[in-house]
C-alpha cells in the first residue's frame, strides 16, 4: 500500500451533516441501515469507505440505484450523481462472531453467554457501514438498535436516550440521539446481557447526569473503584480546565476482549477489563492506579478529542499527547507528586526513546504512514505529553488556562490541527509559540550537553548548554529545538544557593528555567560563593539526555540532599548509570559504585524519608534504559549481569541483616488497605525482599512463603510468587496460584506474565509449554501480551538468547497471531525493535528471524508494515 501523506492533507469533496442508523444485532450476521445526508458542490463522485461489508441495498433520494450508478471497491463505494443535501441510504451485513480482528463490530465471549459491542477508531467504523471515514466528517447521530430482547436485554449507543420499546418475536428496540457532532471514529454501540451500577452526578454548571458502569455479572461489584475515579476526574476537569460534562447519560463498559486500553466514544466509553475492574484481591496497587489514570484518560477525551477533535491522523498527538498531560496532572493531584512524575518519566525513557533510537523513530506528528494503527505510539502519546508540558510550563498555570479556554472555545465542534493548539495558546497570551512546532515534526531524542566553569576570583559560574539530535531514519539533519532547563544550583553541603543569573534584575530566586534557543548558549551566574554543583532539567523539564560530567560524589550530593523528589531519583538513576557503566568495563568497585550505595546505605537510614521514594532510590535503572547506554553490539545477558552486581553490591552495602529487620518492621504493621501508606510500606518491602534475595536467598524465600500465606491482597501475593519463581519450589507456588485464581482472567494474566519474565534462558521452555494452559488462547490480546509480551519486551535474558530461540519462536508466533488480529502481532513485533545495535550473533539470528517472517509469511498492512521498517 502507498503512504498516506500529511502533505497530501485535502478538504473532504463531501461533508456529512447527520447520520440515522438501524441496527439489527444477532451474534452470527447483524444488518445495518445507514442514511446520510451529504453536503458537497458535486464535482466527484461520492466515495465511501468500506471494509469486509456485504452490500444489500443502496438508495439515492430514496430510489434504488442501478449498478452502472455506483462502483464497488475493495475498500471502498464510489456513488454518481450525488448533490448537495442528497439523501444516500446503504443496507449492509457484516459478521461479528467471525471478526477476531476486534475492530467494527465483534463479539466478546463466547457466542451463547458473550456480547456485542464496536471498536472504531481510527479506521473501524469503515466495518460496520460505508461512510466517508475520516476524522474531519463530524456528524450528529440517531442509532435505533433492534435484537432479541432475552439474548440482547441492554441495548447502548453513545447520546442521549431517544425512546425504547417492544416489537414482534421477542424483539426489542432503543433509540439513542447525539446532538453533538462528532467525527465516525467516536461511534459506539453495545448489545448484550450486562450489569451496572449508577450513580448521579450533577455538573458544575447544574447538568444532572446518569453515570452508568457495565460489566458482565460475574464483575460488577468489581466495578466502585472506577466509579470513585470517574467522579473524581469530572470534579477536576470542571475545576482545573472549567470543563463540564455534555449528555445526560455516561456510559463505561468493561470487555476482555480488546485491542487497547479503552476507548473514549462519545458518552459510551469502552474499556479493557484490566483498566476498569479493580479488588484488592485481584488487582495490584499499580493496577488500582492505572484504572484511575485510564478512566480519567478516557473521560478527559470528551473535551481534549471528542468536542475538539483532530482534522486528520497525523495530529494524533493533538489529542493523545494533550489528554496524556491532562491524565498525568490529574493523577499527579490525587496522589503523589513526584512518585508519579518518576513513574511517567521511567516509562517515557524506557518506551519512548528507545522508539526514538531505533528503526520506528517518528516525529510525534509523523509526516506519513502506511497503516495509522501502528502510530499509536509512546511517541505520539508520551512525547506528545512533554511537549505539552513544556508548553505549560513556558506559559505558567494561569496564562495556560486562559489558552486552553481559547482553544476549547475556538475549535468547539471542528477537528483541529496542532497550529491551532499553538496559536490560540499562544494568541490568548500574545506569545509566539511557533518555535515549539519544530518539535512537533522532529524524532529523536536531543542530546543536551552542559559544562559549568567556575571562576573563583570573579565568583562566577557560566553554564554552556549545547544541543544535538542523533539522525533518524529518513531524517538525516537536524534543528535546533526550544529546551527549557529547569535548575538549580547546590553548595557542596548539598544546600541550595540564590541564583544570581547576568543580566536578569529583581529578587534572586532558588530554582529558573534557562531557555536554550540555538544550538548553543551561554548563562552567568554571579555572585556564586564556590564551585556550585549544578542541578539541571529539574522536574524532567524537557523530553532530552542530559549530558554532564558530574563526578560521583556531586550527583551522592543530589541523590541525598535534593529537596525535590524526583530530582533526587533522578540524580540516583544517572549515579547508577554511571556504576553500571564502569561494572560493564569491568570496573567492580568505581568511584560511582561507591557513592551510589554510600548515599542509599545513609538513605535506608532516613526515618524522614517516603518509604514510596526510598522504595524508588534504590532501584537501579531497568535493563532497557541500561543497554540504551551502550552504542553498539549490546550483550543483554551483560547488562542482566551487571545491573545484577549493582543489585548486590548495594544489597550488601546495607547488609543482610538491615533488610531483614527493615522487611519485617514494614511486614509487622502490614494491612491490606488502599491507603497511601499501605501502599508505600508494600513497594519499600517489594525493593527490599528484592535486595535480600541477593545476600540471604533462603531468607527472601522464607519471607515470601509466609507472605503468600498471610496476605489478603494481590500486591504481595505477586511479589511472594515472582520471588518464589527464583527458589527451588517454582512449581509448586506457581500451581498454587493457579489453582486459587484460574477463573479470574485479570489474575491469570498476572500469573503468565511474572512467569515469562524469570530472568534466563530456560524461560523459552516454560513460555512454550504455558502455551498450552487450558487458560491461554492467541484470540485474546490481553494473554498475547501477558504471556508474549511481557517474554519479549520485559525479559531481556530470556527473550535474547544466543541461539536466536526466543526470535524464532517469536516470529513463528507473530504469524499465527497476525491471521487473527493484525493490531496485536504489529505491536508484539515491537520486541525487535533494537535489534540492529545488539552483539553480531544475536543480531544475525534476530535478523534472520524476522526475514523469515516477511518473506515466508503474507502479512497485515499492519505486521508488515513495522517488519519493513525494522528490516530497513
Ligand atoms: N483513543 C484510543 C486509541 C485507540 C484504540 C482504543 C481501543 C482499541 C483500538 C484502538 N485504536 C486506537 C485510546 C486512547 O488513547 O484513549
Ligand atoms: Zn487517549
Amino acid at each position: 500500500a502507498l503512504p498516506v501523506r500529511l502533505s497530501d492533507y485535502a478538504a473532504p469533496d463531501w461533508r456529512v451533516s447527520s447520520v440515522e442508523m438501524e441496527v439489527d444485532l444477532d451474534i452470527a450476521s447483524s444488518r445495518i441501515r445507514t442514511r446520510l445526508t451529504v453536503h458537497g458542490d458535486g464535482q466527484r463522485p461520492l466515495r465511501l469507505d468500506g471494509e469486509d461489508l456485504e452490500l444489500l441495498e443502496l438508495k439515492l433520494d430514496g430510489e434504488t440505484l442501478d449498478k452502472d450508478r455506483y462502483r464497488q471497491h475493495d475498500d471502498a463505494l464510489e456513488v454518481d450523481g450525488v448533490r448537495d443535501g442528497s439523501v444516500v441510504e446503504t443496507l449492509v451485513r457484516v459478521k461479528p462472531a467471525e471478526n477476531t480482528k476486534l475492530e467494527g463490530l465483534y463479539l466478546s465471549g463466547s457466542s451463547e453467554a458473550g456480547f456485542l459491542l464496536t471498536q472504531c477508531e481510527a479506521e473501524g467504523f469503515r466495518r460496520i457501514t460505508f461512510f466517508p471515514d475520516r476524522p474531519d466528517v463530524l456528524a450528529t447521530y440517531t442509532v435505533t438498535l433492534r435484537a432479541n430482547r432475552a439474548r440482547f436485554p441492554v441495548l447502548l449507543a453513545g447520546g442521549n436516550p431517544d425512546g425504547a420499546g417492544e416489537l414482534e418475536d421477542g424483539r426489542h428496540w432503543a433509540r439513542f440521539v447525539d446532538p453533538h457532532p462528532k467525527p465516525s471514529y467516536l461511534f459506539a454501540l453495545v448489545a448484550g446481557r450486562l450489569e451496572k451500577i449508577s450513580r448521579d452526578y450533577r455538573t458544575a454548571d447544574g447538568r444532572d447526569v446518569t453515570l452508568n458502569l457495565w460489566a458482565e455479572a460475574d464483575a460488577i461489584d468489581q466495578c466502585g473503584y472506577a466509579m470513585d475515579a470517574l467522579e473524581r476526574s469530572m470534579r477536576w476537569d470542571e475545576e482545573t480546565y472549567g470543563r463540564n460534562y455534555d449528555l445526560d447519560v455516561f456510559h463505561v463498559v468493561a470487555t476482555h476482549d480488546f485491542n487497547m486500553g479503552a476507548m473514549e466514544n462519545k458518552g459510551l466509553n469502552i474499556f479493557n477489563a484490566k483498566y476498569l475492574l479493580a479488588t484488592p484481591d485481584m488487582s495490584t496497587d499499580s493496577e488500582y492506579q492505572h484504572v484511575e489514570a485510564v478512566v480519567a484518560h478516557e473521560y478527559f477525551h470528551n473535551w481534549s478529542g471528542n468536542r475538539v477533535t483532530c482534522r486528520d491522523w497525523f495530529q494524533l498527538s493533538l489529542k493523545e499527547g494533550l489528554t496524556v498531560f491532562r491524565e498525568q496532572s490529574f493523577s499527579a493531584d490525587m496522589n503523589s507528586p513526584s512518585i508519579k512524575r518518576i513513574e511517567d518519566v521511567s516509562l517515557l525513557r524506557r518506551a519512548q526513546f528507545t522508539e526514538d533510537a531505533g528503526p520506528l523513530a517518528h516525529p510525534v506528528r509523523p509526516s506519513e504512514y502506511r497503516e495509522i494503527n501502528n502510530f499509536y505510539t509512546a511517541t505520539v502519546y508520551e512525547k506528545g505529553s512533554e511537549l505539552v508540558r513544556m508548553i505549560a510550563g513556558r506559559l505558567g498555570a494561569e496564562r495556560f488556562r486562559k489558552g486552553m479556554d481559547l482553544y476549547f472555545d475556538r475549535h468547539d465542534g471542528e477537528a483541529a490541527t496542532i497550529e491551532d493548539f499553538l496559536a490560540a495558546l499562544g494568541e490568548a497570551n500574545r506569545m509566539d509559540l511557533t518555535p515549539y512546532l519544530a518539535w512537533y515534526g522532529q524524532a529523536g531524542t536531543p542530546r543536551l550537553r552542559a559544562l559549568g566553569e567556575y571562576d573563583a576570583s570573579q565568583r562566577r559560574y557560566t553554564l554552556t548548554l549545547h544541543q544535538r539530535t542523533p539522525a533518524t531514519p529518513g531524517q538525516p539533519h537536524k534543528h535546533p529545538v526550544p529546551i527549557p532547563v529547569r535548575m538549580a544550583l547546590f553548595d557542596r553541603g548539598g544546600h541550595m544557593l540564590p541564583l544570581h543569573l547576568r543580566d536578569e534584575e529583581g529578587v534572586p530566586s532558588r530554582e529558573c528555567v534557562l531557555e536554550l534557543d540555538g544550538a548553543e548558549k551561554q548563562f552567568v551566574f554571579e555572585n556564586v560563593p564556590e564551585a556550585p554543583i549544578p542541578s539541571l532539567l529539574r522536574g524532567f523539564s524537557a523530553p532530552v539526555v542530559l549530558e554532564h560530567d558530574y563526578v560521583p560524589e556531586d550527583l551522592a550530593t543530589l541523590l541525598r540532599a535534593d529537596p525535590d523528589g524526583f530530582n533526587r531519583w533522578a540524580a540516583g538513576q544517572q549515579l547508577s548509570g554511571r556504576a553500571f557503566d564502569a561494572m560493564l568495563g569491568g570496573e567492580t568497585s568505581s568511584a560511582a559504585l561507591q557513592a551510589w550505595c554510600d548515599a542509599l546505605c545513609g538513605l535506608f537510614e532516613d526515618a524522614d524519608i517516603d518509604p514510596a521514594l526510598l522504595a524508588e532510590l534504590l532501584m537501579p535503572t531497568s535493563e532497557i534504559e541500561l543497554a540504551e547506554r551502550i552504542e553498539q553490539d549490546v550483550d543483554p545477558e551483560a547488562v542482566h549481569a551487571a545491573r545484577e552486581s549493582l543489585l548486590d553490591h548495594l544489597a550488601r552495602r546495607i547488609g543482610g541483616e538491615r533488610l531483614e529487620d527493615r522487611y519485617d518492621a514494614l511486614q509487622s504493621v502490614a494491612s491490606d488497605d488502599l491507603d497511601p501508606v499501605s501502599q508505600a510500606h508494600r513497594r519499600l518491602k517489594k525493593t527490599i525482599l528484592r535486595l535480600l534475595f541477593c545476600v540471604r536467598p533462603d531468607a527472601a524465600l522464607r519471607r515470601a512463603e509466609a507472605l503468600l500465606a498471610q496476605t489478603g491482597n494481590m500486591t504481595d501475593r505477586l511479589l511472594a510468587l515472582h520471588t518464589l519463581l527464583q527458589g527451588p519450589h517454582a512449581d509448586a507456588a506457581a500451581a498454587a496460584f493457579r489453582e486459587r485464581h484460574h477463573t479470574q482472567p485479570l489474575a491469570m494474566d498476572k500469573w503468565f506474565a511474572v512467569q515469562a519474565q524469570i530472568p534466563g534462558t530456560e524461560t523459552l521452555q516454560r513460555v512454550e509449554t504455558l502455551l498450552d494452559d487450558s487458560a491461554f488462547t492467541l484470540r485474546n490480546p490481553n494473554r498475547v501480551n501477558a504471556l508474549l509480551g511481557s517474554f519479549s519486551r520485559a525479559n531481556p535474558t530470556g527473550f535474547h538468547r544466543a541461539d536466536g530461540a526466543g526470535y524464532r519462536f517469536l516470529t513463528a508466533k507473530l504469524a499465527e497471531i497476525d491471521a487473527l488480529n493484525p493490531q496485536v502481532a504489529a505491536r508484539l513485533a515491537n520486541a525487535f525493535n533494537g535489534w540492529r545495535r545488539l552483539e553480531p550473533v544475536r543480531r544475525e539470528a534476530a535478523h534472520e528471524a524476522l526475514a523469515s517472517l516477511a518473506s515466508e509469511h503474507a502479512l497485515s498492512r499492519d505486521l508488515a508494515d513495522i517488519v519493513q521498517r525494522a528490516l530497513e
